[in-house]
Formats: structure tokens, C-alpha cells, sequence
């Protein structure tokens, strides 16, 4: 059985050019032309892309009293229908659990998942256990650990804390991710704010402001090549904090950005909107920012000092966000985004001429696959890699509405918002999925996926000819 993509044009992260591409079981068979298979996906006028994969995702996961509403049904079905074909997830220990029950926990929840899955697993605090389970961790395939700077009395770890975990990391061969916001500043102006009744959404925006932000990142940066390790910088939203990865990558450190397509689109006037419900439900951390950063996000896309685009996809109902109705500290902080990444990206990134076709495959999918270890499998149309595939119609159109919208939550922080240029067919492991718009995945087809350790040795030994002997090869 196998299936081949006909007509279309080839996107890659180096470049495009007109290729069928043919899919047999679960992998790229052959790219080329004049291909022939079984099946045809009519990509006429349209444009095939690796699957995109979204970095950063919260699905079903249990938070500032209340567990986000789209689990990895939902969201992994909304993840489809706006062209993403995988996610990694955080797997979040309570204190004291230990990791390998807390990953147990969340393969429960990913038992549903409709795409395929990574995780990052949380570093919540220190201790001799912690340190030796970590080597499990990474043995079963999960080579990033991620550590809050900020959320103090919760998730938040301290210097003493991350930068013991951070040397593990470098005994290990895995990659630390940092939430990068000092807490303790944070915690200091929440308190401030209260005590003079600014209870309101935009408390948020004013306790956690970008030097808060810049201030961490630079720390964690300092402490990560004490350490010798390479650091990956979650929601990247302010110039401070690419300043200081930019700063870092041109001395040579390997320091990753993240920007999310929030904080890419949506300003800081949203909190400043008399409807409660509008400004609560864009409360995240970091909270967007103004015009100048957002500038400066989309330049180092271009320039690649910033490599990828995520979600941070932490979807609460508007009955939820209402629990911080009378003090913005309690309420939940996250936005959804999973469906909409791509095509917004596409609309304000392609369309708007500020990235062009390559670098938006490069910062949905490719970058993010080479940076979390995934690369050819993931990320790429090479012969042997996972079919994972989208059929991009630049043409189509839409306007992003709740109404339409797969995700569980009751809104879309970018509502109105008119995009050009969506996904008309998706593949999963070849499996068509997506079809003219409408998902069509079954719950639980997903999988885990295992990634190797970042050692120069493990590196050197992930070959793509370990991942399949391919039927055909035909060079473009
Ligand atoms: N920020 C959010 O907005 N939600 C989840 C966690 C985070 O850091
Ligand atoms: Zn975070
Ligand atoms: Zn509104
Ligand atoms: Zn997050």
C-alpha cells in the first residue's frame, strides 16, 4: 500500500522545488517526479511540507489549582488541524514523586493522543534520587529536563537547584530548558500591585515585565556554560532575553530562543481591555509585549539567532480563568494556539513577507527537530524519514473563530484574525489524517517517540540509514 503526493512543489528548510513524493509504510519512500502509488494526494498548486512540530505544549495538565482543558485528544486533534503532526509535551513530578511514576502519569494521558509525542520532563527540585533517576529518564528516550525560574512556592527551583541539575545535563548528554522569569521579582511586584488594588489582567502585564525576563535569561545562560551544557530558552517574548542568547551564540555557546506565535501577533493592549473575560483570558507567562519587541522577535527568526515557533498550548476555559476574578495572581496562566500556529505564522510571517516558505518550514519543523534531537526522522522529507507531511494550500482562507475551532476552550485569543494559506491534506506516518481541512485521526494512533542523548558520540551514531531501507531513492 502506498501513497503518493502528486503535483505539488517541495518545501524544505534549504529549498523548493516541484516533486512528487511517494509514502509507503509510514515513511518517505521516494521524491521525485513522475512518482506512481496506489493512492494519490492531489497537491496541484499547493505546497509539501515536513509536519509541523510544536516544541512547547501543555495537554491535560494539572496547574495553578485546575488541569488545562484540552487534553491530548482534543489538542492533538487541534494540533492536526492546523498542520502539526507532533508535539512535545512537559511531563510536571508534584514534590517528592518520582520521575519515572510522574512519566507514567502522563502516558495515561497520551494513551489518546492522535499525533506523535515527546516529552520534557521538569526538574521541580533537587535531591540524590532526582540525580540518579534522571539517568532513566534519558535512557527511555527523554533528553530534555525543564526548569522553572519563576511560579516561587511552586514549580520554581533555585540557583543551588537548577545549576546541580544543569551539571547532571552535561553528565547525561541532555539539554536543559529554562522558563526564564526570576520569581522572586515577580512574586515581589504581585504583592505590590495588590496591596495598591490593581487586582485586574493587567497586574500580570505589570509584575512580570521584560527585564524580569532578561535578568533570568541571562542567569540561566551564565550558569549553563559553567556547567557546559547547551540551554534552550522556553517562550522567548522580550529583546532582553534574545539579547542575551544572541550574546551567548556569538561567543560560541549553543543557546536556543523559542518565540511563541502569541507573543509574535498579540500585544500587551489586550490586558488593558475593559471586558474581564478578554484581558484573563490572554494571561500567560511571559504576558505579550509591545510593538518593538515583537519587532525584534521577528528579526531574529530572519537572522536565526531566534530558531523556532511553539505554543506553549495551555488552554483554560473562560470558567477557569474566572477563578482569578478578584486577584489577577490566581488566574491560570496559559493561551491555546496549537491549531492556529501555522497558519498564522503563514499569514503574518510568509504573507506579510517577513519570512520566506524555507525559513517557515525551518522554525515549525526542521529547527525543532535538530535542536531536540528528532532530525531526519522528524522534520524532514528525506527518503527513510517518518511520512509525516503537509499539503499547505497557499490560497486557502479562513477567519480563526471559536465557533470552528477543534480545541475544547470556548475562545481564541486570535479571534477575527483572517488567515491565507492552510492545511488542505496532513499525513501522520502516512496515514491521511487531514483531509481537505477535516480531521479525520483516530484517538491513541500516536506515539511515543524516543530521542537520543546529545553526546557527540550518540550524535555520530544517528544515521538515517538506521531508520529504514528505502524502496527507491530518486534524487531531485
Ligand atoms: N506559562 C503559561 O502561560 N502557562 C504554562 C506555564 C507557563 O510558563
Ligand atoms: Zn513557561
Ligand atoms: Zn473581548
Ligand atoms: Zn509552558
Amino acid at each position: 500500500m502506498s501513497t503518493v503526493i502528486r503535483g505539488g512543489t517541495v518545501v524544505t528548510a534549504a529549498r523548493s522545488f516541484p516533486a512528487d513524493v511517494l509514502v509507503e509504510g509510514g515513511r518517505v519512500a521516494a521524491v521525485g517526479p513522475g512518482l506512481r502509488g496506489d493512492d494519490t494526494v492531489d497537491a496541484e498548486g499547493c505546497l509539501v511540507m515536513p509536519g509541523g512540530i510544536d516544541p512547547h505544549t501543555h495537554l491535560e495538565m494539572p496547574f495553578m489549582g485546575t488541569t488545562t482543558a484540552d487534553d491530548y485528544a482534543s489538542g492533538t486533534r487541534a494540533a492536526l488541524a492546523g498542520g502539526t503532526t507532533m508535539v512535545v509535551d512537559f511531563c510536571i513530578p508534584s514534590h517528592g514523586q518520582k520521575l519515572m511514576d510522574a512519566w507514567a502519569d502522563w502516558d495515561r494521558r497520551s494513551a489518546t493522543a492522535a499525533t506523535d509525542y515527546s516529552y520534557h520532563m521538569c526538574i521541580v527540585g533537587w535531591s540524590a534520587a532526582i540525580r540518579d533517576e534522571m539517568a532513566e529518564v534519558v535512557a527511555r528516550g527523554v533528553t530534555t529536563f525543564k526548569h522553572f525560574m519563576a511560579y516561587k512556592g511552586a514549580l520554581m527551583v533555585n540557583d543551588e537547584e537548577m545549576f546541580a541539575s544543569f551539571r547532571r545535563c552535561a553528565e547525561l548528554g541532555a539539554m536543559p530548558l529554562v522558563h526564564a522569569e526570576n520569581g522572586d521579582v515577580v512574586a515581589a511586584l504581585q504583592a505590590e500591585l495588590l496591596a495598591q488594588g490593581i487586582t485586574g489582567p493587567e497586574g500580570h502585564g505589570y509584575s512580570r515585565p521584560p527585564r524580569v525576563e532578561g535578568e533570568a535569561a541571562n542567569r540561566a545562560i551564565m550558569l549553563a556554560d559553567q556547567a557546559g551544557v547547551p540551554l534552550y530558552v522556553v517562550h522567548t517574548s522580550s529583546i532582553e532575553a534574545h539579547e542575551a542568547i544572541r550574546r551567548a551564540r556569538a561567543n560560541g555557546q549553543r543557546v536556543y530562543g523559542e518565540p511563541l506565535i502569541q507573543h509574535l501577533v498579540l500585544d500587551e493592549g489586550e490586558y488593558l481591555n475593559p471586558d474581564w473575560d478578554h484581558a484573563a483570558r490572554r494571561v500567560m507567562s511571559p504576558p505579550f509585549r509591545d510593538k518593538r519587541n515583537q519587532d525584534d522577535l521577528w528579526n531574529g527568526l530572519r537572522a536565526g539567532s531566534l530558531q523556532v515557533v511553539a505554543t506553549d498550548h495551555c488552554a483554560f476555559t473562560t470558567e477557569q480563568k474566572r477563578f482569578g476574578r478578584s486577584d489577577f495572581t490566581k488566574i491560570p496562566n496559559g493561551t491555546g494556539g496549537l491549531e492556529d500556529r501555522m497558519p498564522v505564522l503563514w499569514t503574518r510571517g510568509v504573507g506579510e513577507g517577513r519570512l520566506t516558505p524555507e525559513e517557515f518550514v525551518a522554525v515549525t519543523s526542521t529547527n525543532i527537530a535538530r535542536i531536540l534531537n528528532l532530525y531526519p526522522r522528524k522534520g524532514s522529507l528525506e527518503v527513510g524519514a517518518d511520512a509525516d507531511v503537509v499539503v499547505w494550500d497557499p490560497a486557502a482562507q479562513k477567519t480563526v473563530s471559536a465557533a470552528t475551532q477543534v480545541s475544547a476552550i470556548d475562545y481564541n485569543v486570535f479571534e477575527g484574525l483572517h488567515c491565507t494559506g492552510l492545511p488542505r491534506t496532513v499525513l501522520s506516518r502516512g496515514e491521511v489524517v487531514v483531509r481537505d481541512g477535516r480531521v479525520q485521526a483516530e484517538g491513541g494512533r500516536g506515539r511515543f517517540v524516543a530521542r537520543a542523548p546529545f553526546t557527540p558520540e550518540a550524535r555520530a551514531a544517528r544515521r538515517l540509514s538506521d531508520l529504514a531501507a528505502p524502496r527507491a531513492v530518486v534524487r531531485p
